[in-house]
């Protein structure tokens, strides 16, 4: 995910709509500006968060795998939303090279800065790759691209589509479904329902680390809102539930206090232990995810799972 792609004015406006709602909410979409890319960076480093070592072990050993059920016959595209820092697609482009696959890679980011990182990191270790890389938002590009008869590899990976809840996820695939033709393919990477204390130290892990990635937050609206937010008079709290597959994570208030915004000219009340819900982070069952891809006309053509089961990258036709 890249830095911020919403407007000043957006930002102040969903912050605003969150702490007035009766609970209260904040976007996690907004953890990522700069600060808190780094700190997802950390995240990724530590051993208990395991879904980034599992897709690259995915994208390291079965690329190939991947490549065999796509099926194309001629020059296709690899369009990936969301690349990041490429490190794990590069492992799927240098597979796929090596099998002397014919394609252009158009990975796409709202960010020209996120777009140029990622283009000197793939052109570092795969100097011939074809890639065009697009800066503008998804759906635009995605328009752009269906006017042309070349076969898609469409990439989603990371499992940030847990990220969103059930309707939200639903009307994302189904904006990306209107942008494919017959034929098409998508990759999804999904995290998977597992033992449930495997899942909670992920993310409520002992270094603190996601708990600065929450907190970062609050320094945001300090900086951005102009609010006068006591960070160490909030704390984080999270918590994995297996029945629904959801891990709910909060910033708890420790106290009665009241913050004031000078941007949104307005002061919030915080009760003692009132929660601020910041993040949905979903895990799928394979049946789930066999359910959400035909609810959408989609087909599970196969998935590539890590050796511990723990992740999946969901091949869709
Ligand atoms: C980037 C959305 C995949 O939900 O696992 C990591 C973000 N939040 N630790 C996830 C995150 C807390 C991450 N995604």
């Amino acid at each position: 995910m890249s830095t911020t792609t919403t407007t000043d004015t957006a930002f102040a406006d969903d912050i605003l709509a969150g702490l007035t709602a009766k609970r209260k909410h904040l976007s996690s979409k907004y953890f990522y500006d700069d600060e808190g890319s780094h700190i997802f960076q950390q995240i990724m480093n530590m051993p208990e968060y395991y879904p980034t070592n599992c897709e690259f072990e995915i994208l390291s050993q079965q690329s190939e795998k991947i490549l065999s059920r796509l099926n194309f016959s001629q020059k296709f595209n690899i369009v990936e939303f969301g690349s990041g820092d490429g490190f794990k697609t590069k492992q799927l482009l240098k597979a796929f090279l090596n099998k002397a696959a014919d394609f252009t890679y158009i990975p796409i980011d709202i960010s020209q800065e996120a777009n140029d990182i990622l283009q000197a990191n793939i052109l570092k270790v795969l100097p011939n790759i074809d890639m065009q890389p697009k800066t503008g938002d998804y759906f635009d590009v995605l328009n752009e691209l269906s006017a042309t008869k070349a076969p898609n590899l469409f990439l989603f990976l990371g499992g940030n589509l847990g990220n969103y809840k059930a309707d939200e996820a639903h009307a994302l695939l189904e904006k990306f479904a209107k942008g494919m033709k017959k034929g098409d393919k998508m990759v999804l990477g999904l995290d998977l329902k597992k033992n449930p204390r495997i899942i909670q130290k992920a993310y409520d892990d002992p270094h603190g680390i996601t708990k600065a990635f929450n907190m970062n937050l609050l320094k945001r609206m300090n900086n951005e809102l102009k609010m006068d937010i006591a960070l160490d008079q909030f704390d984080f709290y999270c918590h994995y539930n297996p029945e629904n597959g959801e891990v709910n994570s909060y910033l708890t208030s420790l106290k009665l206090q009241y913050v004031y915004s000078e941007v949104l000219d307005t002061t919030f009340t915080f009760e003692k232990d009132e929660m601020i819900w910041t993040e949905l982070s979903k895990k799928y069952s394979l049946n789930e995810i066999t359910d959400l891809a035909e609810s959408l006309n989609f087909k599970v053509v196969e998935n590539f799972l890590d050796c511990r089961h723990y992740f999946t990258d969901s091949l869709w036709e």
